[in-house]
């Protein structure tokens, strides 16, 4: 009965993030307007972004944990190219110029280990998702 009740509590929560108030938060791809204007789509909540620096030649942090759901956006901050490149071959960000970036979304945890493709010796590390 107590799960029952939860999963009521849980519901009524979320029919109120679909009635966020003009001025609420609504994802970057939303093409409508916020109400009161008539809806015209569903849309998405603004995902949880987290940004990881790269630089000349390491990582910053170089060990970040985030939870499931997060988008994880690596921007180099560095003067020479480098990649976020996923040790076991998920992902591959391929080469990045000074202040160009790349970001995904991780949707179920685990723990990966990356590195950089053009500095494999000096540039590792790791990202968990919880
Ligand atoms: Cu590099």
């Amino acid at each position: 009965m107590r799960f029952v009740a939860l999963s009521l509590f849980l519901g009524v929560a979320s029919a109120a993030v679909l009635v966020v108030p003009a001025g609420g938060q609504y994802g970057p791809s939303c093409p409508c307007p916020p109400p009161p204007s008539a809806p015209c789509c569903v849309c998405q909540p603004v995902r949880h972004t987290v940004e990881i620096g790269i630089y000349d030649n390491y990582f910053g942090p170089d060990t970040v944990t985030v939870g499931a759901g997060t988008v994880v956006r690596w921007i180099n901050y560095g003067q020479h190219r480098h990649t976020s490149t996923a040790t076991a071959g998920p992902w591959d960000s391929g080469e990045l110029g000074h202040g160009e970036s790349y970001a995904l979304t991780f949707t179920s945890p685990g723990v990966a280990s990356y590195y950089c493709r053009v500095h494999p010796r000096e540039m590792r590390a790791t990202l968990v998702v919880r």
